[in-house]
């Protein structure tokens, strides 16, 4: 059946029955492609079914569809007239890993760095009502692009003026590693109330058995069943602080299900929010048992699920575990270290510190600004913390560093991963423009590993009395030498 899909409008011409055959095979695609030519691959598996009912319920490309991180886009590629590109996936002259409106009239926005559905889609819904148009605009974001704090400022916005925005909250339970902070436990208090779930079934039954409500008014009942909750709980939820009607939860896999919701709910007046509950990974059982190994695994056996790793014990590490060890060395000598990561404790390997000192390394979320404005509030309190961020992800805390760490000379170090070039995650996350945009920072100090051994001579370097911010940028991959681990020198 996927081969006769070559655009969504010819997904729309089949029954809602044959739906779920698509979504069948939509997945096994993604499955065999990406064995062989490696992507992200469990975020795009939990929204397949999420992919195929929004376009079969609205008209895209006129409808759009922002996709948050983009990362999860896989099945939109291929169902948006990429089919036959997608084994090109990520490689050079091939389609992009991300969406991108320079690639498909389809992907309504560029996509990469977290958290910025809400304020596009919100700008484009605030425009086609300007413009006296019928569009639909659709935001998707997950539960981890959705901690970020670009997230809540859209969010805050949403109810300010006259929008149809439906926002789309796919939610997992994990970013890449798993999800944490106070909204991901809200969201969790929010679908597993027992008392709740039992009540409102009963409830349902009453009410429908008595006419009050029809099968086909669901907008009616996930709402009622939202007041039931708060009611029965006495839980608030934030969407609905926001002033944003909140429907959900929803099993996001249920295909025939989303299709009924979604044309519902689209004919509403007024910003909204949709909560699905999804499994990332879903369909392939290895990567639904370890969705962080499978966010981006590398290339596979489709069949047995074993990862193809080429891997001897004397190969040169990655910089980042070279970062990862050494942070753990220092931190043992110096307890005024901590280390600090904005949702990429594993992408960093600061997961060798958070399991030898689990008080001292904080993931606080995907929070790039937050994470430097952290930093600066321990380092003013005599800490010497090491914040981890991809350099690309930086962009979004250069205030933070100028306002709160630079200006106060404050003590801090500033590892930038994925610094350069990054390859094929291409343009969103090459590391480009740090050092244009850190020079210019006053009491700043930038370096630059020569090698694995003078990453590490310059964390040491760092973690001696200074002033001001250490910057350490270095590349993604692998280093060259073997013999890295020499004791540290100060540079
Ligand atoms: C600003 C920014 N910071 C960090 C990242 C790295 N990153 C890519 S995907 C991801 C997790 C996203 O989680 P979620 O939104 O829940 O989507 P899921 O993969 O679970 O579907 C992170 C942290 C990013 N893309 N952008």
């Amino acid at each position: 059946m996927l081969e006769s899909i070559n655009s969504p409008h010819d997904l729309r011409q089949l029954e809602q029955g044959q739906l779920e055959q698509v979504c069948h095979e939509l997945r096994q695609y993604i499955i065999e492609v990406l064995s062989e030519n490696p992507g992200h691959f469990g975020s795009s598996l939990g929204c397949v079914e999420l992919t195929v009912a929004l376009h079969y319920a609205f008209n895209t490309p006129y409808d759009h569809i922002v996709w948050d991180v983009g990362h999860q886009a896989y099945g939109h590629k291929i169902l948006t007239g990429r089919r036959e590109l997608f084994h090109t996936l990520r490689q050079f002259g091939g389609i992009g890993g991300f969406p991108n409106p320079e690639e498909s009239e389809y992907d309504s926005f560029i996509s990469g760095h977290a958290s910025n559905s809400i304020s596009a889609a919100l700008g484009m819904a605030v425009a086609s009502r300007l413009k006296g148009e019928d569009r639909k605009v659709v935001a998707v974001i997950g539960d981890g692009s959705m901690t970020g704090g670009l997230a809540f400022e859209g969010l805050n916005n949403v109810s300010s003026q006259p929008n149809d925005l439906l926002i789309i909250l796919n939610d997992n339970n994990m970013a890449i590693d798993k999800s944490v902070g106070g909204l991901s436990q809200s969201l969790v208090n929010l679908t597993t109330s027992k008392t709740y779930n039992t009540i409102r079934y009963k409830l349902y039954l009453f009410f429908k058995k008595h006419g009050i409500i029809k099968e086909s008014s669901k907008g009616f009942i996930l709402r009622f069943n939202n007041s039931l909750k708060a009611l029965l709980t006495k839980q608030h939820n934030a969407f609905e602080g926001f002033n944003v009607r909140y429907f959900g939860p929803v099993d996001g896999h249920n295909v025939k299900e989303l299709v009924k919701i979604l044309q519902d709910i689209q004919q509403m007046r007024g910003p909204k929010l949709l909560h699905l509950l999804t499994k990332k990974g879903k369909g392939f059982v290895p990567a639904e048992n370890d969705a962080t190994i499978w966010h981006a695994p590398g290339k596979f056996n489709p069949e047995t699920g074993e990862r193809i790793i080429k891997k001897s014990l004397d190969e040169p590490q990655l910089y980042q575990d070279i970062f990862g060890h050494t942070l753990v060395e220092l931190a043992r000598q110096n307890p005024r270290i901590v280390g600090i990561t904005p949702a990429m404790p594993t992408g960093c390997s600061m997961t060798f510190m958070m399991h030898e000192m689990p008080d001292r390394a904080f993931d606080v979320g995907i929070a790039e600004g937050h994470a430097v404005t952290f930093s600066a509030g321990l380092a003013k309190e005599g800490m010497l913390p090491f914040c981890n961020i991809y350099s690309s992800f930086m962009q979004r805390a250069y205030d933070n560093l100028i306002h709160d760490a630079a200006l106060q000379q404050l003590d801090m170090v500033l590892c930038l991963d994925r610094a350069g070039l990054v390859g094929e995650d291409g343009a969103t996350h090459h590391g480009a423009l740090d050092l244009a945009y850190l020079r210019c920072i006053p009491n700043v100090t930038i370096a630059s590993p020569l090698n694995e051994i003078d990453l590490r001579n310059l964390m040491y370097t760092a973690s001696q009395p200074h002033q001001g911010v250490f910057v350490i940028r270095y590349p993604r991959g692998k280093g060259e030498l073997k013999d890295w681990q020499r004791p540290l020198h100060k540079r």
